[in-house]
């Protein structure tokens, strides 16, 4: 079973507590003596899988925190509120703390929470649908009251998470090895070797021809023993 940690970033009040609640507890109203740490066990393609849900605060004064949050989850869950336009333009520079700490090819989902409040909208699903293709996540408008595509969120999140550890290819622990060189291997590296030098591996080795000058001085030299020699009887 795979585990996932993943993290809800958004403005405060967009939903993103009643959303974990939802999706864990199935319930929308939060009572913080029944939290249990956000954890869920969910099946997505027939394969079980256990996440591990941050839920963050988003005033300005958890700042600070967000980047531990980001470095600590694999997967991000970006909230907005469809009342609130606020909620939407804030989204970018939150991506782009996102994209500083874990790189270009981090896996998100972009939710529009509160969907069933339609005569307070105030970004349609369009303009939520161009930031969603600007961020290359998936989209979803989401009710954690009515729990509308609160699931569906999650798998999808969890699709794009293990697609994207699938696709990775596995990074080799040492450097892989050379082949074993057989005996045809190596008469081949003898004979491109020969032919380079243009010499023959069958040819007799050379041998130095015999030096004249070492020949002539010894003649010399026993010349003069004659001479000596012939010296002394004279
Ligand atoms: N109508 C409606 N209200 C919602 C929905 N989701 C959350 N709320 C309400 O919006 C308010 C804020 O929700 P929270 O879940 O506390 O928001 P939050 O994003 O966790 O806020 P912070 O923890 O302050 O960052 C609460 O009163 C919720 O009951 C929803 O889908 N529909
Ligand atoms: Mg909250």
């Amino acid at each position: 079973m795979d585990e996932w940690e993943v993290v809800l970033l958004g403005l405060g009040g967009v939903g993103k507590t009643a959303i974990v609640t939802q999706f864990t507890l199935n319930c929308f109203e939060y009572d913080p003596t029944i939290e249990d740490g956000f954890r869920k066990q969910i099946s997505v393609d027939d394969r079980m899988c256990f996440l591990k849900v941050i839920d963050t605060a988003g005033q300005e004064e958890y700042g600070s925190m967000r980047e531990q949050w980001i470095r600590e989850s694999q997967g991000f869950i970006l909230v907005y509120c469809i009342t609130s336009r606020e909620t939407l333009d804030d989204l970018r520079m939150i991506r782009q703390s996102i994209m500083r700490i874990k790189g270009g090819d981090a896996i998100m989902v972009l939710l529009g929470n509160k969907c069933e409040l339609e005569y307070e909208r105030a970004v349609s699903m369009k303009e939520g649908a161009a930031l969603a293709k600007e961020f290359g996540c998936e989209f979803f408008e989401t009710s954690a009251k009515t729990a509308q595509n609160v699931d569906l969120a999650f798998m999808t999140l969890v699709r794009a998470l293990r697609q994207a550890r699938d696709s990775k290819p596995p990074t080799p622990l040492t450097a892989p090895p050379t082949p074993p060189a057989g005996r045809n291997s190596i008469r081949k590296r003898i004979s491109r070797l020969f032919s380079k030098t243009n010499a023959s591996p069958h040819r007799k080795p050379y041998q130095e021809p015999p030096n004249l000058v070492h020949g002539a001085i010894a003649a010399a030299q026993q010349s003069r023993i004659t001479l000596q020699v012939c010296s002394c009887f004279s």
